[in-house]
């Protein structure tokens, strides 16, 4: 399978080194070592993402936007076949080649408020770089991807119509989720505010999808299929979500789970000066709200994923999904527990600014 993507590319396979790498739940990756040079071959999950040329289209509009902008930005694009397109179709599915950056390493836990600094950073900068972009040019690559109405919805209608027995098992994390129900509600306001901004966002921002150098520095972002316009929320809440505990989504043991407040400033620090004065007030008020948006959204995904018979997320034992949730939903509450001292956080950032 990788042998024939790699010749539309002109590399010959039979002197190519591939390694599968740990992504993430949807894309399929390996590195592939040919002589000195290195590359990045992605499978995409078209099940997900259902138009791949539209991921394309966007990463070349940006592309031509940072080079013309910002010719130092290093920004990571896939390189053209010898068709000179950027996604290569077999019959295996849609495949994209990225150079491998030298000299860069990715990680897969955060496990320095450094490092969660830098990635906010990273994240920051993309969208401040492209906050002179009109947004509405790029393609929605996965339609209603954030809309946490929408989500809701979707989760409202796996309890009606999902596995049964599944459903009555996970009843006490039914009953706790209706505790949030205000964060839907906020949302519902945030899309009606015209200064709560429609911007260039990431949507993934968890710490593997940051390279780093060997010093430890953010150089870049990278897995940009999910890029198209969106809230801050998105990106930071996504950063609150993966970043703050040090037990991951996948921990079953939810003692484990904790809000480190070190963690939580470097992200609104790295954050907030890598934006410079792009966020407005509105925005600015919502920067806590994000992660328990996310989280929350996160929650209901994984549960309506367990109601639908895991469809969507891969899983590797029976009750996966619902641990997820169970684990998401624990973190809620951890994080709920400590919004006034994150909020002084906040306060204290945003008056240094
Ligand atoms: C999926 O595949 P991965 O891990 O990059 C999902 C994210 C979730 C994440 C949870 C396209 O991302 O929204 O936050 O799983 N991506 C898509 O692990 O649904
Ligand atoms: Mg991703």
């Amino acid at each position: 399978m990788i042998s024939s993507i790699l010749y539309e590319y002109g590399i010959k396979a039979e002197t190519c080194l591939a390694e599968p790498l740990v992504s993430g739940l949807i894309n399929k990756t390996w590195k592939i070592t040919h002589g000195n040079k290195a590359f990045i071959l992605q499978r995409i999950n078209d099940h997900v993402f259902k138009e791949p040329q539209k991921i394309a289209d966007n990463i070349q509009l940006l592309d031509e936007y940072l080079k013309k902008t910002n010719p130092d930005y290093l920004f990571v694009s896939p390189l053209k076949n010898l068709q000179s397109k950027e996604i290569t179709y077999s019959s295996d599915g849609y495949f994209r080649l990225f150079p491998f950056i030298e000299g860069s390493h990715t990680i897969n836990v955060v496990s320095s408020s450094d490092q969660a600094y830098e990635a906010a950073l990273q994240f920051g900068k993309f969208t401040r770089l492209l906050s002179g972009f009109n947004a509405s040019q790029l393609h929605t690559t996965i339609p209603d991807f954030h809309n946490l109405s929408l989500r809701y919805k979707q989760y409202e209608h796996s309890l009606k119509h999902g596995d049964a027995k599944r459903i009555n098992q996970a009843q006490v994390l039914v009953q706790d989720l209706t505790k949030y129900s205000y964060i839907l509600d906020v949302f519902e306001k945030i899309k009606s505010s015209p200064n709560v901004k429609q911007r260039v966002m990431h949507h993934d921002t968890k710490i593997s999808n940051v390279l780093f150098d060997s010093m430890g520095k953010g150089i870049a972002i990278i897995d940009l299929d999910t890029v198209m316009p969106g809230y801050f929320i998105s990106d930071v809440g996504d950063m609150m979500r993966t970043y703050l505990s040090p037990a991951n989504e996948e921990e079953k043991d939810f003692t484990k789970i904790e809000i480190r407040d070190d963690f939580f400033k470097a992200i609104v620090h790295g954050y907030v000066s890598s934006m410079e004065n792009e966020l407005t007030e509105e925005e600015e008020a919502l920067i806590l709200y994000s992660g328990l948006f996310i989280i929350f959204m996160q929650a209901i995904r994984f549960l309506a994923d367990y109601f639908n018979r895991d469809s969507y997320y891969g899983v590797s034992y029976e009750e996966n999904n619902l641990v997820r949730a169970g684990n998401q939903i624990h973190l809620l509450k951890k994080m709920e527990e400590k919004k006034s001292i994150l909020q002084g956080f906040i306060k204290k950032e945003l008056h240094l600014k």
